[in-house]
C-alpha cells in the first residue's frame, strides 16, 4: 500500500493486523505445538482422550466462528477510503471534518443488498445499502444511506412488518433474495406509502452495474448547525464520478449463476488495479424558514427533494483506495448507526429516523455479542474515547483509574463534559409542542405524486424496463387477488403503465386516470447520467494465429480509453499471433461469459475450429441481446449474423485507425438501446 494513503485509521488498524506466515503454530495460549493433524488417542486405533486441550480448543473455536448475520443488508462488501472537502461548509455547519479542504478524513464504506442472506447473489433486484463511517477528529460520523433517496415506510413502527414481508416466506424460506413473491406484494398493496420506492425498485436503479456506479442518499432530512447555532435542513447525496449505470434484467439473472460475487469482485478488483472508486459528496440545503415551502412534508422519508427545485451543492469527494484484508474483521464486524453524530449535524423528527436511532445499537448487541463492539478495530473512533462505562463481554480497554462515576473528587471530576461553545455536542434545541398521539400526519398522505414524477421522468427504455419488472414480479404471485390489488394501486401512479402490466399478467386494467401530478425531474433518469469508457471491462477473444497488428492497435486504444481489456481464448495456454509473439489469456470461453463484460471484441485467428466458433457465437449473441458494444474483426465476420451488421453499437472492420475509435465511442455510450433485437 502506498504511504500517502496510510491515514490515521489505517495506522490504528495496522496495530491489529497479524500475518501468521512463517510463524510457529501455537494454541491460543501461545503454546507451540508439535502436532496439528491427529487428536490424542489411547493407542493408534484407540479412543480420543479428554485431555487433548489442543483438539478441544480448535473445535470449540470453530464451533463459535459464526455470528448472526445482519437481519437486513446481510450480503455486502466494504472498502476503506478518504473524504476531502472542496470548500469549507463553515457557513452551515461547525462539523470539524467539514471545515478545512486540506484535511482528509479516513472512512469505511459498506455496500449491500437488503433482502438476501449473507451468501446470496450480488446482482438481485433490490435496494443497495451505502453506509459510510467517517472517522473524524470529533468521533465517528455514520451516514447510513441507500442508493434510493426514499424508503418503503414512513414510520419505524412498520419496519419489522416490511422486512417480514420481503424476506423469503416463512413456511418454505423461498424465494431467496427476491421481492417477487406474495407476502412482499401483499404488504405493498396494503401499505400504499411504498408506492414511490417500489417505482425505484422496479427501475434499473435496482440493478447497479457496479457499486462504483451508483448514487447514494442519506434519505432522511437532517440538520446542519453552524457555530451561531443556526440550523439548515439538509439531504446528503453521493454522486459517482463514473455516472449511474445498470445491468439489464436478463444479465443480472445470468450473472447470479455465473458469478454471484459480481459486484463484490468488481469493487475489489477496481481498487487492486488502482481504479479507485470516487463519489462526490453533495448537499441539498433548505433554510429553516423554508420548511413548508415544498409541496410535501420534508419529514416524510418517502419523498425526495427534486434537484431542479433544490440544487445539489457538491462539497467534496470520497475516494475508496484500500481493500479490506480480513472480510470478517472489517466488513462483518463493522457496526453502523445513523445516531453516530458529530457537533454540527443533528436529527429531524422524521419518524422513521427516530426509530432507527434505537434499532442499530440494539442489533449490534446480538450480532456482536455485547456492549463493547465500539472497541473492535474497525469500529474504534480515531478520536479518543473516555467515559465511565465499564466491563461487559469482550472488554479490551484496561481502565486504570478506580473512579468510574460522575460526579467525583478523586479524579477531579473527570472525565469531564465540555460546553457546546468549546466543542461539546449538544442537541439542537428545537421547540416542540404537541399532544402524545399515534397517528400519521395529514402532510404524509400523498403517496402517488412523486411516484408518478419518477415514472414520468424516465426515458422510454427505462419505462419499458419498469413495465417488464412489474410483469416479472407479479407473474410470480400465486394470489390473483394480490396481483389485481397491485395493478389497481399502481394505476394511481400511471394508468398506461399499469394497463400494460395488467395485460401481461392477465389482470383487469386499473380504473381511474392515474396521477395528475405531471412534474418531471430529469435528474432521475439514467439517460442523463455521465457516460464514459473508464474502467469498463472488455472481453477480447483471440485464437491461434490472430492478427497481431490489429490486436496491438485495439489493445492500445482500449487502454488509452481506460477500459479494462481481458484476453479470452479457448485455452489458458499461451496463444501465438502472426508476429510470433504470445498472448496469455486470462479466461477461456468456457470459464467466463459475455454477461460478465461491458463489451466484446472478437479478433479470432487463423486456426478456429467449430467448437470455438459455437462458443464465440454465444458471446456475440448475448452481447448483442444486452445492447452492449461489439467489435468484430474482418477475420471473424462469418460469426456475425448479417442482420447485426450496421446496427447501433456494432463495429466491423479492419481499418486500424477508425475501427478502434468507433468501438471506444460505442463503449462510452454503454448500451445501444436502438438496436433491432428481433433477429434471432
Ligand atoms: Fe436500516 C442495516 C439503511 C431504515 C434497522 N440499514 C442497514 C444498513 C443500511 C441501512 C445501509 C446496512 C449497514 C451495514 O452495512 O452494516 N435503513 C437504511 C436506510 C433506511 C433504513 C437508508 C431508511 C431511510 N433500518 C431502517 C429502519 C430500521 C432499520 C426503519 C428499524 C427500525 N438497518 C436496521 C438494522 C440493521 C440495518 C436492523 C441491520 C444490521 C445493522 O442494522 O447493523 O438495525
Amino acid at each position: 500500500m502506498k504511504d500517502e494513503i496510510k491515514n490515521a485509521k489505517h495506522q490504528q488498524l495496522d496495530q491489529f493486523r497479524v500475518d501468521d506466515k512463517g510463524k510457529n503454530l501455537t494454541t491460543n495460549q501461545g503454546l507451540t505445538m508439535a502436532e496439528d493433524e491427529f487428536s490424542l488417542k489411547a493407542g493408534e486405533r484407540g479412543p480420543t482422550l479428554m485431555e487433548d486441550f489442543h483438539l478441544r480448543e480448535k473445535i470449540t473455536h470453530f464451533d463459535h466462528e459464526r455470528i448472526p448475520e445482519r437481519v437486513v443488508h446481510a450480503r455486502g462488501t466494504g472498502a476503506h477510503g478518504e473524504f476531502q472537502l472542496y470548500e469549507s461548509m463553515k457557513e452551515y455547519t461547525k462539523a470539524g471534518f467539514l471545515q478545512n479542504p486540506n484535511v482528509k478524513t479516513p472512512l469505511f464504506v459498506r455496500f449491500s443488498t437488503v433482502v438476501g442472506f449473507r451468501g446470496s447473489a450480488d446482482t438481485i433486484r433490490d435496494v443497495r445499502g451505502f453506509a459510510i463511517k467517517f472517522y473524524t477528529g470529533e468521533g465517528n460520523y455514520d451516514l447510513v444511506g441507500n442508493n434510493f433517496p426514499v424508503f418503503f415506510i414512513q414510520d419505524a413502527m412498520k419496519f419489522p412488518d416490511f422486512v417480514h414481508a420481503v424476506k423469503p416466506e416463512p413456511n418454505t424460506e423461498v424465494p431467496q433474495a427476491s421481492s417477487a413473491h406474495d407476502t412482499f406484494w401483499d404488504f405493498i398493496a396494503n401499505n400504499q406509502e411504498s408506492a414511490h420506492i417500489v417505482m425505484w425498485a422496479m427501475s434499473d436503479r435496482a440493478l447497479p452495474r457496479s457499486y462504483r456506479m451508483m448514487e447514494g442518499f442519506g434519505v432522511h432530512t437532517f440538520r446542519l448547525i453552524n457555530e451561531e447555532g443556526k440550523s439548515t435542513f439538509v439531504k446528503f447525496h453521493l454522486k459517482p464520478l463514473l455516472g449511474v449505470h445498470s445491468l439489464v434484467w436478463d444479465e443480472t439473472q445470468k450473472i447470479g449463476g455465473k458469478d454471484p460475487d459480481f459486484n463484490r469482485r468488481d469493487l475489489q478488483e477496481s481498487i487492486d488495479n488502482g481504479n479507485y472508486p470516487e463519489f462526490e459528496v453533495g448537499v441539498q440545503l433548505l433554510a429553516e424558514d423554508k420548511e413548508f415551502s415544498l409541496d410535501f412534508d420534508i419529514l416524510d422519508p418517502t419523498k425526495l427533494w427534486p434537484e431542479e427545485d433544490v440544487p445539489v451543492k457538491i462539497i467534496g469527494k470520497i475516494t475508496l483506495n484500500r481493500n479490506v484484508e480480513n472480510f470478517f474483521a472489517e466488513v462483518e464486524q463493522v457496526a453502523f448507526h445513523p445516531g453516530h453524530l458529530v457537533p454540527g449535524i443533528d436529527f429531524t423528527n422524521d419518524p422513521l429516523l427516530q426509530g432507527r436511532l434505537f434499532s442499530y445499537t440494539d442489533t449490534q448487541l446480538i450480532r456482536l455479542g455485547g456492549p463493547n463492539f465500539h472497541e473492535l478495530p474497525i469500529n474504534r473512533p480515531v478520536a479518543e474515547f473516555h467515559n465511565n462505562q465499564r466491563d461487559g463481554h469482550g472488554r479490551q480497554t484496561i481502565n486504570t483509574n478506580m473512579v468510574s462515576y460522575h460526579n467525583n473528587s478523586l479524579s477531579d471530576n473527570t472525565p469531564k463534559t465540555v460546553s457546546e461553545k468549546e466543542g461539546g455536542f449538544a442537541h439542537y434545541q428545537e421547540q416542540i409542542h404537541g399532544s402524545k398521539i399515534r397517528a400519521r400526519s395529514e402532510s404524509f398522505k400523498d403517496h402517488f405524486s412523486q411516484a408518478s414524477m419518477f415514472y414520468n421522468s424516465m426515458s422510454n427504455v427505462e419505462k419499458k424496463h419498469i413495465i417488464d419488472a412489474f410483469t416479472f414480479e407479479l407473474s410470480q404471485l400465486k394470489s390473483k387477488d394480490i396481483r389485481q390489488q397491485v395493478v389497481n394501486m399502481f394505476g394511481n401512479v400511471n394508468i398506461d403503465m399499469m394497463t400494460q402490466v395488467a395485460q401481461h399478467v392477465g389482470a383487469e386494467p386499473p380504473k381511474g386516470e392515474g396521477s395528475k401530478y405531471g412534474k418531471i425531474s430529469p435528474a432521475l433518469s439514467q439517460e442523463n447520467t455521465l457516460k464514459k469508457s473508464d474502467t469498463l471491462k472488455v472481453g477480447v477473444i483471440i485464437s491461434e494465429g490472430y492478427n497481431a497488428d490489429e490486436l496491438n492497435t485495439m489493445m492500445k486504444a482500449l487502454k488509452d480509453a481506460k477500459t479494462m481489456p481481458e484476453i479470452i481464448s479457448n485455452t489458458l495456454a499461451p496463444v501465438k499471433g502472426s508476429d510470433g509473439k504470445e498472448q496469455f489469456p486470462k479466461r477461456t470461453l468456457l470459464s467466463t461469459d459475455a454477461v460478465l463484460f461491458d463489451a466484446i471484441y472478437v479478433l479470432g485467428g487463423n486456426k478456429v475450429d467449430d467448437e470455438f466458433k459455437t462458443n464465440v457465437y454465444k458471446f456475440i449473441q448475448e452481447t448483442y441481446m444486452h445492447y452492449k458494444p461489439l467489435a468484430i474483426s474482418k477475420f471473424a465476420t462469418e460469426l456475425l449474423k448479417p442482420e447485426m451488421n450496421g446496427q447501433p453499437g456494432v463495429t466491423i472492420g479492419d481499418e486500424k485507425d477508425q475501427y478502434p475509435s468507433k468501438f471506444i465511442a460505442d463503449i462510452s455510450l454503454h448500451r445501444h438501446w436502438d438496436r433491432k433485437i428481433n433477429i434471432f
